[in-house]
């Protein structure tokens, strides 16, 4: 099929259109697959409200804590072991001994006036994004909420904020995340490297793993102190902060089958009898208090047949760095619509930076990915996979009604095509009857392709859409919803 006399770039879609035709016998389609580590819930009420949490697609993830004041590497650096990589941004003493001090005492000086929590949820309901997790407490111990187990904590009269009217920080944020009806997790660390039933002394004066200081085997008693002290801390967040939607437990290297068996079952049964629905990230495990993947700084290759959200940071780091290199808009619009497309959610991180606030670079990211969704949203909430799930440049997601979306991924220098193709590919070959560009809502122009076209053994290959005159083609990406006979 030749078209005479056009452009450059209607040239380059003929292109992109022959390519697809061409290469349709390639089938590089991705399947859905069954990934047999999962398993799910016993809860049917859990199960519920994971169905819930499938439909939300887009968490704002935010990681903020000591570390955030000098924007180090969080809580890591405190770990001798780990210090050859995470003490990178710690050039002012070689000591541990001496940093492990310093490190501890940033609750002295920890004073985020400017965290605006209603500002934050509102920004977050603008862009799109559909639940909060905040950091309540990280490895190093410190807590952003009241907690009555321990004084190091924002409210304790020894850090400057405990004066602050948001001093409660996972108070203020989830009541102003809620009032936008927007959903909350609770970030919590299982290992707690300032308490001493962890670590000894907290770790000064020693050459401090990821692990307790002591063997547990031979003090028992302290362990399960420890794991006291953690099941109080959990059921104070689920009994004192209204209602959590996911307890999302980190420190996945505590593993019972590594014996260091916390019981964090036991704290999440006891935990649901407070919120039923609770759902629970016991991370490192693969039991029924897994209830979603949580892949991070990756997107799984294929579809998983299970609920999970991949945990990526807008930046490099999951605290707030001075220096910090942002992911592209672009980048993320389309790191989004491949997350969904493969039954996913994203949680994005952003780490807030010293005084509080978002950084502006991430902001924009924010802003214009919600942007994106604006016109493109009905293509993302609440959608479930289809198979294939990609073709290329294409993403597929599919309503729980049946209507189907395929979503073209632009790259940068895919600017004014005039058409595009949808391929026909392995178990999709029902005739196109109707497809409607979701941003402009209108019905676009549609050729079907064959091979041998015209010979009996003619074989749809694809859909050819020429984009009507005064098309817009998004910068980043255009979902399309495909209406079949
Ligand atoms: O050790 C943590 C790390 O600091 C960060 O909180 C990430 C976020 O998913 N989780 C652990 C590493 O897997």
């Amino acid at each position: 099929m030749v078209i005479k006399g056009k452009t450059y770039a209607q040239l380059m879609a003929l292109l992109c259109l022959t390519s697809i035709a061409c290469s349709l016998n390639a089938q590089h389609v991705v399947h859905a697959t069954r990934n047999d580590k999962y398993v799910a819930p016993k809860s049917k009420v859990v199960q519920d409200k994971l169905e819930w949490f499938r439909d939300q697609k887009l968490c704002l993830m935010m990681h903020f804590g000591l570390y955030s004041i000098l924007g180090i590497t969080e809580s890591w650096p405190l770990v001798t072991a780990d210090s050859f990589w995470a003490r990178a941004d710690v050039e002012w003493t070689k000591d541990d001994a001496d940093f492990k001090k310093q490190y501890y005492a940033l609750n002295r000086c920890f004073n985020p006036i400017r965290f605006d929590a209603k500002g934050i949820a509102g920004l977050a309901k603008r862009c799109g994004f559909r639940y909060v997790t905040f950091t309540t407490k990280h490895h190093d111990g410190f807590c952003l909420y009241d907690s009555k187990f321990t004084d190091y904590k924002t409210t304790a009269p020894d850090c400057p904020y405990s004066t602050n009217p948001n001093a409660d920080m996972v108070k203020s944020l989830f009541e102003a995340c809620r009032a936008q009806g927007l959903g909350v997790g609770a970030y919590f660390s299982k290992p707690d490297f300032h308490h001493t039933d962890f670590w000894e002394n907290f770790g000064i004066g020693t050459a401090t793993s990821r692990y307790p200081t002591y063997d547990i085997r031979k003090q028992p008693e302290k362990w399960a102190r420890f794991c006291e002290f953690t099941k109080n801390q959990i059921l104070e967040l689920v009994s004192g902060y209204g209602p959590i939607d996911i307890m999302w437990l980190d420190g996945g290297w505590l593993k019972k089958e590594k014996g260091h068996d916390m019981g964090i079952g036991e704290m999440i049964d006891a935990a649901r009898a407070v919120q039923p629905d609770l759902i629970s990230v016991n991370r490192g495990s693969k039991d029924e208090y897994m209830n979603i993947g949580t892949p991070e700084q990756s997107v799984p290759g294929e579809p998983l047949d299970y609920p999970w959200e991949s945990c990526i940071t807008i930046g490099g780091g999951w605290g707030y760095h001075f220096d910090e290199t942002y992911k592209s808009s672009r980048e993320l619009v389309h790191l989004l619509v491949d997350v969904v497309a493969k039954g996913g959610n994203l949680a994005l991180n952003v780490g807030p930076m010293p005084d509080g606030r978002l950084p502006r670079p991430a902001v924009e990211r924010m802003e214009a990915l919600g942007a994106w969704l604006s016109k493109n949203g009905k293509a993302i909430y609440s959608t479930r996979t289809v198979t294939p799930c990609s073709y290329k440049q294409w993403r597929f997601t599919r309503e729980r009604s049946g209507r189907e979306y395929a979503i073209r991924l632009w790259r940068e220098h895919e600017q004014g095509f005039l058409c595009t193709a949808i391929p026909y590919i392995e178990g999709r070959n029902r005739v196109v009857k109707r497809i409607v560009h979701m941003a402009s809502g209108a019905d676009m122009e549609i050729k079907t392709i064959y091979d041998r076209p015209g010979s009996p053994e003619a074989i749809a290959k694809g859909v050819l859409i020429t984009f009507p005159a005064g098309f817009r083609q998004d910068e980043y990406a255009d979902a399309f919803a495909i209406e079949y006979e």
